[in-house]
C-alpha cells in the first residue's frame, strides 16, 4: 500500500475534520495549499486548489501509483477519481461522468487535461494501432479547440470561452473506441470586441506570429497583430509561435487535409481584414473606406468584390428592400469555424459500426469542463446564460448527491439526521419556466413584431416577476441605488446576488447572422464540401430563414437540459476547483475569496451529508456472493434464514459491527477500510480455492 500523507499536511478528507464548521474547513484547506497539497477529498469528491505553479505529481510514476488502486490507498489526486470512474465503468459496466466546476481560472481545463492524460496512459496496454489513433485524436483535440475557443481574459490567460462536454466510449476491454464532444455557448462577441487587457481568440495571434512570410503574403497579412482591429488588444505574447506549430500538427493528426487547413487560415485572414474595414456615411448612404481590404478578401474567398461590399452594406429582409447595417459579420464566421471544428473532430472520433454482440457493452466516461459561476462588474446576456447553467448543475448535484442519498436512507429505514440545504429549484424555475420564466419573457419580446427594446423587455419582466423572491430591479426596489432604472435587474443566485444589465439582451438573444452573407459564402464554397457545410442555412430561401428561429437563450436552455439529462443517468464524480487568489500567485491564499467559493460550491453541506452517511452500500445478495468465502458460516453456502443474516455473520466475524448499518435490502458501510480488508482477504483466498477445486476435479480429494 502506498504511503499516505502525514498529519502535518492536515486532513486528506474533510469528512475527517474534528468538527464540521466553516472555520475548520478553511483552516484545513489553507494548510494543505501552503504545504503543496492541492487536492483534498470529501468522500469521492475532489476539492482542488489551483497551485499556479508546476507540480511534480503528474508524471509516469504517479500514474503507476494510482493505477488500479482504491481512493483511500494514496493521497488525494485527480488520478484517483479518474481511476475510480474508470473502474466503475470497467468492472460494473456503469456509464460514469466527471463533472469539473469552479470559477474562471480555478483550474478546470487543466484538470480535464490531466484526467484525459491519465485515462489515455492506463488504457490500451497492448498498443493496438486503432485504439492509439483514437487516443491521439482525443488528446490533440484539446490543442485545436483551445486555439480557436480560448483567449486571455483578465481572470485567466488561457480562459475557455465555451463549455465542453466530452464523452469517451470504451469497449468491454476498457479501451477507448471513440468519443464525442459537445460545446456550449461560445463567446462569439469576443471576435469583434474585447475588454481592456484581454485578447481575441489565440488562433488569430498564432496565425500572425507563427506563419512564414510567404504564407502571410499569400493571405495579404503582415506579421504584427497590432495592425489589425481584431488583434490590437494584447498583441504581445511569447508562445503564439510555438503554439501555432502545435496546432498545425494537431490539425493534421485529427485528419484535416492541407486544403482544409488552408481554407481555415484564409477565413481567419478574411476576418482580420474585415475587422479593419471602416464605413463612412454622408447621411444618405454608407461607403466602405478600405476598398483594398475588400479586394483582398475577395481574393481570399474567391468572391467578387461587388458581392462582398453589397453583403457588408446591405441586409435583405423578407419584405424586400435594403437596410443599412453598421457591423461586419466577423464574429459569426469564427464561431462557425469552431463549430465546424467540433464537427470534424467528432466525425473522426465518433464510434462507427460498434456491434455490442461482437464487442460487448459500450460504456462511457463523460468529462465536463464548463464555465463556473460569473459575477463581473458588468454582467450581460452571457453571464446570465452561464449562471443559469451553473444553477442547473447545482440542481443536478443536489439531486444526485444530497437528495438521492437522503431518500435512500429513508427508503432503507436507516436512522438518519436530515441535513438542511438550500434547494435552488426555485431559481432554475425563475429562469426557465415556460410562459413565466425570464427566457420566455425574452423570447416573447424577440418574436414580437415592431420596435421592442431592451427596456420594454425589462418592464415586462418587472411586471411578471414582481412577486418572485429571487428577482428584483430598481423599479421594484427604488431605494436600491446600485441599480439603474433603465438597465438593471438582479437575480439572487444560489451563489450570490448578480446584477445584470439588460442592454443588448434582445440582440444577443436574436443572434442574427445576416442571411445574405450566409448565402454568399454557401455559393462561394459550393465546390468545397468542407467549407460549404459551414454555411448550411445558405441554401435556404429568404422566406424560409426568416421564419421564427429558436433564440439563443432557448437553444442554450435546450442544450443544457439535454446535458443534464445525459449526466443524470451516469454515475457522477466531482472535481470542485477553487481559485486561491486573483494575482495568479502560487503562495497567496486569499481567505475571503476562498471562503466565498467554498460557500457557493456547497462544500460544507457536502461534508455534512457525507459524514452522516455511508460511503459504500451493496445489496445483501451481492455482498454475500463476493465475500462469503471469508467466513466459515457462509462458505460455500449458508444455512441461515436470509441473506441478511448471513451478511451479519460475515460482519460479526470480522468485528466490523460499528462500521455498518443494515437496511431493508442493502448493507451500508461507513468507511472504506472494512471493505478493503475484506477485499484483501478475498484476494488471498482465491488461489487457495483454485488449488482446492483443481484437486477435486482430479479426484485427489
Ligand atoms: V476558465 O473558466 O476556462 O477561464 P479554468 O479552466 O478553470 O478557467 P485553467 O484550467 O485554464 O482554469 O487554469 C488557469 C491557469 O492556472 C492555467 O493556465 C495554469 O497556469 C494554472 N493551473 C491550473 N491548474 C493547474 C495545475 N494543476 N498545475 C499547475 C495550474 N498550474
Ligand atoms: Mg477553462
Amino acid at each position: 500500500m502506498a504511503e499516505l500523507e502525514g498529519l502535518e499536511f492536515g486532513k486528506s478528507d474533510f469528512v475527517l475534520l474534528d468538527e464540521v464548521s466553516m472555520e475548520q474547513f478553511m483552516e484545513n484547506l489553507k494548510l494543505r495549499f501552503e504545504k503543496g497539497r492541492i487536492y483534498t477529498y470529501i468522500g469521492e469528491v475532489v476539492v482542488s486548489v489551483n497551485p499556479y505553479r508546476q507540480m511534480d505529481m503528474y508524471g509516469k510514476d504517479s500514474i503507476e501509483a494510482y493505477r488500479g488502486r482504491e481512493l483511500y490507498e494514496n493521497p488525494p489526486h485527480l488520478y484517483a477519481v479518474s481511476d475510480a470512474a474508470y473502474k466503475a465503468m470497467k468492472r460494473r459496466a456503469k456509464d460514469t461522468c466527471i463533472v469539473i466546476s469552479g470559477e474562471s481560472g480555478a483550474g478546470k481545463t487543466e484538470a480535464s487535461k490531466y484526467i484525459m492524460q491519465y485515462i489515455a496512459a492506463i488504457t490500451n496496454p497492448s498498443q493496438r494501432a486503432e485504439v492509439e489513433s483514437v487516443k491521439n485524436v482525443l488528446l490533440k483535440s484539446n490543442c485545436v479547440l483551445e486555439a480557436f475557443g480560448n483567449a486571455k481574459t483578465n481572470r485567466n490567460d488561457n480562459s475557455s470561452r465555451f463549455g465542453k462536454y466530452m464523452d469517451i466510449n470504451f469497449n468491454f476491454n476498457g479501451d477507448p473506441t471513440g468519443g464525442h464532444i459537445n460545446n456550449y455557448l461560445l463567446e462569439k462577441s469576443r471576435v469583434v470586441q474585447q475588454q481592456e487587457g484581454e485578447r481575441n481568440f489565440h488562433s488569430f495571434y498564432q496565425l500572425l506570429r507563427g506563419s512564414s512570410d510567404e504564407i502571410l503574403e499569400s493571405l495579404h497579412l503582415q506579421n504584427d497583430p497590432a495592425l489589425y482591429a481584431c488583434t490590437k488588444e494584447g498583441a504581445t505574447s511569447n508562445n503564439d509561435r510555438s503554439s501555432h506549430r502545435a496546432v498545425m500538427n494537431a490539425l493534421q493528426v485529427i485528419g484535416f487535409s492541407k486544403e482544409e487547413i488552408n481554407s481555415i487560415y484564409q477565413i481567419l485572414a478574411s476576418i482580420l481584414l474585415l475587422g479593419n474595414v471602416q464605413f463612412e456615411s454622408d447621411g444618405e448612404s454608407v461607403q466602405i473606406l478600405q476598398l483594398e481590404a475588400v479586394n483582398h478578401i475577395s481574393d481570399l474567398t474567391a468572391t467578387d468584390p461587388e458581392s462582398i461590399s453589397k453583403s457588408l452594406l446591405y441586409r435583405t429582409v423578407a419584405t424586400g428592400g435594403g437596410e443599412v447595417i453598421e457591423k461586419g459579420h466577423t464574429e459569426q464566421d469564427v464561431s462557425v469555424f469552431i463549430f465546424k471544428s467540433f464537427g470534424r473532430i467528432n466525425s473522426v472520433i465518433e464510434v462507427k459500426n460498434y456491434n455490442p454482440v461482437l464487442h460487448g457493452k459500450n460504456t462511457v466516461i463523460g468529462v465536463l469542463d464548463i464555465y463556473g459561476f460569473e459575477i463581473f462588474d458588468n454582467n450581460s446576456f452571457e453571464q446570465f446564460c452561464i449562471n443559469y447553467c451553473n444553477e442547473k448543475l447545482q440542481q443536478l448535484f443536489i439531486e444526485l448527491i444530497l437528495r438521492q442519498e437522503q431518500d435512500e436512507y429513508q427508503r432503507e429505514g436507516i436512522t438518519w439526521q436530515e441535513i438542511d440545504y438550500f434547494n435552488n429549484q426555485i431559481i432554475v424555475d425563475l429562469v426557465e419556466q415556460p410562459h413565466k420564466g425570464i427566457i420566455s419573457i425574452l423570447d416573447e419580446a424577440c418574436l414580437t413584431a415592431g420596435k421592442v427594446t431592451d427596456m420594454v423587455c425589462l418592464d415586462s419582466m418587472d411586471t411578471k416577476l414582481a412577486q418572485h423572491p429571487h428577482y428584483t430591479s430598481r423599479k421594484l426596489c427604488p431605494t436600491d441605488k446600485t441599480m439603474d432604472f433603465k438597465k438593471h435587474f438582479r437575480i439572487r443566485h444560489y451563489a450570490g446576488d448578480v446584477t445584470y444589465s439588460v442592454e443588448g439582451f434582445l440582440d444577443k438573444n436574436k443572434d442574427l447572422l445576416f442571411q445574405d452573407f450566409k448565402r454568399l459564402m454557401y455559393n462561394r464554397f459550393s465546390s468545397s464540401p468542407f467549407l460549404k457545410e459551414m454555411w448550411p442555412d445558405g441554401q435556404l430561401s429568404i422566406t424560409e430563414v426568416t421564419k421564427r428561429p429558436l433564440t439563443a437563450a432557448t437553444l442554450f436552455k435546450n442544450s443544457i437540459v439535454a446535458l443534464v439529462d445525459k449526466l443524470a443517468c451516469k454515475e457522477p464524480y466531482y472535481v470542485r476547483c477553487i481559485k486561491p487568489n486573483e494575482m495568479k500567485s502560487p503562495v497567496l491564499f486569499d481567505d475571503a475569496r476562498c471562503q466565498h467559493q467554498v460557500a457557493y460550491l456547497g462544500l460544507l453541506e457536502n461534508v455534512m451529508v457525507r459524514r452522516a452517511g455511508f460511503a459504500y452500500r451493496q445489496p445483501y445478495a451481492r455482498f454475500l456472493q463476493r465475500y462469503k468465502m471469508t467466513c466459515e458460516y457462509t462458505w460455500p453456502n449458508h444455512l441461515m434464514a436470509s441473506d441478511r443474516e448471513a451478511v451479519e455473520a460475515i460482519i460479526t466475524q470480522h468485528g466490523f459491527q460499528d462500521d455498518v448499518a443494515y437496511g431493508q435490502t442493502k448493507l451500508f458501510v461507513r468507511t472504506p477500510r472494512s471493505l478493503f480488508t475484506l477485499e484483501q482477504e478475498r484476494a488471498a483466498l482465491i488461489p487457495i480455492l483454485v488449488l482446492f477445486l483443481q484437486k477435486i476435479w482430479r479426484g485427489a480429494i
